[in-house]
């Protein structure tokens, strides 16, 4: 049986017996004897008495009826059986693994799951609470356990009175801590010699109980070994939604001696985890200690998961229609060892990071640094990122061991610790469930000194000390560089080539577009830092030459209306508060005032004009920032910003866009989307539903020469030379976007003009966002 067809729920062979015909409360008040009421119809005296005194006894009668039936249902409901299941896995260790167990349908996997039922039968046994209310059991799968022991995976149903759960939940517990070390093995139980099983490594949960709900109408397994990679998908991914009220679980094998890699490209179901969830299990069942992760809604932050050991199981339960298309994700598999994990450290700098670092870090996994500095130094860490779990006091499950001070939790900002010696220890340990992304840290050697420890004095990197009014007053006070280093101004004064990225502390980095790639680049993360942007949850395969957009496709999009006239101009979300458009959108015509802000009104997380949806959010502007260089007869500088009266809440159907540093290349060539309700042929109307359409970056000389050398170096050119597809009127302000390999889409253009709309040798132009993020820093803080 497919493990979801249990559950808790009452069993059909004992569902509490219907009351009796007519022993309802209605019939109780019938029960007057006939023979009575003839007898008052004869003498009205007499008749009132007897009246009384019947009425007094049927109400008496009818107020005890009631009590006893009500007490009987709460007695009965109280004993009502109910059935629970138990999910779990245990170790057969005298087996050796064969490759027919994969295949549930072999004889081989038949035999050996009915060896393994009676093993669990003779195991409940032993225990009177638990034979006494055992149902049955059915191996759902088996893995390769290594040194010949084969993994059996299986859940066991109970049928028990709903008061005794607890009771039940506890022998459970007992039999999984007796059999479940090697060390004290009293619980295990022998079948006769022939069938004996080497049992250990007994686990046995509760499942979750949103697994069994009985509206799940479709529950399906799928077996995929991932050894040539691949990937699995919510049914109907990207084209429609996925459907609902179904359970679906992909049991996921690497070789023996490699992990399972799970890297989610897309996923994007409801928001409320109580509906729709994935749920990822380093196990092949859903063994509550094993879940790793659970995603609904559309989540940010590591998508990458790793198993500890050779599978993985991934689970769908979906519930109630609502239009979200699911997830797709890569697989493949990584041998074992070496895990990146730990070891010496030497030398007086260094960085080192939780294993596959930005992804999750795998469950059940330790590793431990030792840092050594040269003598008569101190060794200084500094987590940059810092996620490992849940904070809690004692740091007892997933944490980070300095020294044995534990640290746990999610740190803002850098957090740093020091040793008293020049060697440190770092432990980095990961329990069974739930991972995180783990964290990045550098370290670096330091003299300790003797300053005093005064708010005034400054300690240089040598162990100087300095009067603190003498940090960044532009002065080597320290002799070192220390007391300059952090200032804002000598920061400033850091500049680097055009195609490098520039970090926070001033270095260069020379790798193309590092911003949000996943890769921390800079020491200090600022590469990696506000990288909420960009993410497409509903990405799939009119403007002139393009495409209905799907719904949600592009939640950064803004369609801009002026009072009374209706869409104008297009505009992206730079965050809650920041739109981006185009500054032609907001001069002056002789009738309307586009530079007023009360004029215009933004909408957001829209997809068809003509009507707004749960997901529309309609907001005031409060703020124009039109460039002041703006050129009414070249359009040069054609950039503005949009500030919004209030907030606006950041979903799946209203993002930000990534904004590019100043050194972020788009290289002619390059594909790019433009998206909007602009007209789809030259001179004709704006349109309702959004629309995309794919182009390309051209160079900019063949550009200039195509434009009459209109073109400034503010302004980037994307289009198709042979024409047929283009930005059209209406679609102004709207974006020029890029996806990059990393999946982030970054905003390349703004757009601005163009010789009429999709003519051959005629591409479109837009403003050169790279050329103004720094006047956009400036201007909006974003
Ligand atoms: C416009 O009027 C407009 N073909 C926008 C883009 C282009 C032309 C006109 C580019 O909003």
């Amino acid at each position: 049986m497919d493990p979801v067809e249990g559950g808790q729920r009452v069993p059909s062979r004992q569902r509490p017996p219907t009351l009796p015909q007519g022993l309802d409360l209605d019939a109780t008040v019938q029960f007057l004897p006939t023979p009575e009421a003839k007898k008052m119809e004869k003498s009205p005296a007499h008749c009132k008495k007897l009246w009384i005194g019947v009425g007094l006894v049927a109400a008496a009668a009818a107020l005890s009826l009631l009590t006893g039936l009500l007490v009987w249902r709460l007695h009965r409901h109280r004993n009502e059986a109910v059935t629970r299941v138990y999910v779990g896995s245990m170790a057969i260790a005298n087996q050796p693994f064969l490759p027919a167990y994969k295949d549930p349908a072999s004889g081989a996997f038949a035999k050996m799951a009915s060896l393994v039922s009676q093993q669990l039968k003779e195991m409940y046994n032993t225990n009177p609470m638990l034979g006494k209310h055992f149902r049955n059991s059915s191996v759902d799968a088996f893995s390769n356990g290594g040194d010949d022991s084969v993994m059996t995976y299986y859940h066991s149903e109970f049928d028990i009175a709903a008061p005794q759960q607890a009771s039940l939940d506890a022998a459970i517990q007992s039999l999984q801590t007796a059999a479940g070390s090697k060390r004290s093995r009293q619980g295990r139980v022998q079948l006769a010699p022939q069938h004996a099983l080497d049992v250990d490594a007994v686990i046995a949960q509760a499942i979750d109980p949103r697994m069994t709900s009985s509206s799940l109408l479709i529950k399906k397994s799928f077996d995929v070994h991932v050894r040539e990679g691949g990937v699995i998908q919510s049914p109907g991914f990207p084209d429609s939604s996925y459907p609902s009220d179904i359970y679906l679980q992909w049991r996921l094998r690497a070789d023996a001696a490699y992990r399972v890699r799970l890297d989610f490209q897309t996923l994007s179901l409801e928001d409320d985890c109580r509906r729709d969830f994935v749920k990822i299990y380093d196990s092949l069942a859903p063994i509550e200690d094993a879940a790793i992760a659970e995603h609904c809604g559309s989540p940010q932050g590591s998508l990458s998961f790793v198993s500890s050991g050779n599978v993985m199981l991934v689970t769908l339960v979906t519930n109630g229609a609502k239009n979200f298309p699911g997830f797709i994700a890569n697989l493949s598999q990584i041998s074992l060892p070496p895990l990146d994990c730990g070891g010496p450290l030497s030398g007086d700098v260094g960085i080192f990071a939780s294993p596959f670092f930005p992804s999750n870090y795998p469950p059940r996994t330790s590793c431990v640094w030792n840092i050594q500095v040269s003598k008569g130094k101190l060794v200084k860490v500094k987590f940059q990122k810092f996620y490992v779990g849940n904070d809690s006091n004692d740091c007892s499950r997933d944490y980070v061991e300095v020294d044995s001070r534990r640290l746990c939790g999610a740190k803002v900002g850098s957090t740093a610790v020091t040793s008293s010696s020049n060697l440190m220890t770092v432990k980095f340990n990961s329990d069974w469930s739930y991972v995180d992304q783990g964290f990045f840290a550098t370290y670096e050697a330091f003299i300790p000194s003797d300053c005093p420890s005064a708010p005034n004095i400054f300690r240089c990197r040598n162990a100087r000390c300095i009067s603190r009014a003498m940090v960044c007053d532009g002065k080597d006070d320290c002799a070192d560089g220390s007391d300059e280093f952090k200032c804002e101004k000598s920061v400033a004064m850091t500049t680097c080539p055009d195609s490098s990225f520039r970090c926070r502390n001033g270095r260069c980095v020379d790798k193309v577009n590092p911003e949000c790639d996943g890769e921390y680049d800079c020491e200090d993360a600022s590469d990696e830092e506000s990288c909420q942007c960009g993410s497409q949850p509903y990405r799939s395969s009119r403007i002139v030459g393009g495409e209905a957009a799907q719904e949600g496709e592009c939640p950064w999009q803004v369609s801009l209306r002026v009072a009374g006239q209706g869409h104008a101009c297009g505009a992206s979300v730079l965050s809650s508060r920041w739109l981006l458009t185009a500054a032609h959108c907001v001069q002056d015509k002789t009738l309307v005032s586009h530079s007023r802000p009360d004029q215009w009104e933004a909408f957001l997380g829209q997809h068809d004009l003509s009507r707004t949806s749960e997901w529309t959010v309609r907001r005031k502007v409060t703020r124009i920032v039109a460039h002041r260089d703006f050129d009414q007869l070249t359009f040069d500088n054609d950039v503005a910003l949009m500030e919004l009266e209030s907030d606006v809440p950041l979903n799946q159907h209203i993002w930000p866009i990534c904004l590019p540093s100043p050194a972020h290349g788009f290289p002619d060539g390059q594909e790019a989307w433009i998206t909007g309700w602009g007209a789809t042929r030259e001179g004709g109307a704006a349109v309702n539903i959004m629309q995309k359409a794919k182009v390309h970056i051209i160079n900019s000389a063949v550009c200039n020469n195509a434009m009459n050398n209109e073109v400034t170096d503010g302004m980037l050119c994307a289009g198709v030379l042979k024409g047929g597809v283009d930005a059209c009127q209406g679609d102004s302000g709207g974006p020029l976007s890029v996806i990059s390999p990393s999946g982030r889409v970054f905003l390349a253009g703004v757009v601005s003009w163009g010789n009429g709309c999709a003519r051959r040798n005629k591409p479109g132009i837009y403003t050169r966002v790279t050329r103004y993020r720094s006047w956009i820093k400036e201007h909006s803080g974003v």
